[in-house]
């Protein structure tokens, strides 16, 4: 039902210092900076292997992300795994039981579909669903 991984997402207080480790140090290289506002984030893809490290930063303090730094502080965020057809692997999931947060998909960095499935469902751990781009990976 799920493709590769597709990234890991790790929330960061700086991203520049967070750059400094994964891009300078442990040499992955920077491929993507966005912002998306409808999430709250400020998002960084670094490329690793076949997938991606995926540093967020909070907009504010009261974004989800923002609520999650404060709480828990710095570290990992979720886990998304790529799929070729959301629409199809989210009727899968439905079917299976899994308790989702999104029903329909939310417009992701590098206008990738994503949906994101209820934690409790997932032994504690955010999971993210992520059809790319086309052209995108
Ligand atoms: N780890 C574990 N549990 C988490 C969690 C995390 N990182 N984030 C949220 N939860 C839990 C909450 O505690 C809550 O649990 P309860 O229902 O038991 O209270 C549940 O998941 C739902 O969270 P919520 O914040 O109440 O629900 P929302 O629908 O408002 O938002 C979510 C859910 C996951 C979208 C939001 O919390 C979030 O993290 N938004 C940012 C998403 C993001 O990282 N976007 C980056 C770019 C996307 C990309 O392209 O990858």
């Amino acid at each position: 039902m799920l493709g590769r991984i597709d990234h890991i997402g790790v929330v960061v207080n700086n991203l520049d210092d967070a750059i400094a480790l994964y891009a300078d140090r442990l040499a992955m290289p920077e491929v993507h900076r966005e912002v998306v506002d409808s999430q709250g984030v400020e998002a960084v893809l670094l490329d690793v292997g076949d997938g991606h490290v995926e540093l967020l930063k909070p907009l504010g303090p009261d974004t989800p992300v923002g609520k999650f730094l404060e709480k828990k502080g710095p570290g990992l965020h979720h886990v998304a795994y790529a799929v070729d057809d959301i629409d199809a692997t989210l009727d899968q999931l439905k079917g299976a039981g899994i308790h989702l947060i999104d029903k329909k998909t939310r417009t992701g960095i590098r206008n990738s579909r994503i949906a994101f499935l209820h934690p409790k469902s997932t032994h504690g751990v955010l999971t993210e669903i992520v059809e790319p781009a086309e052209g995108g990976h």
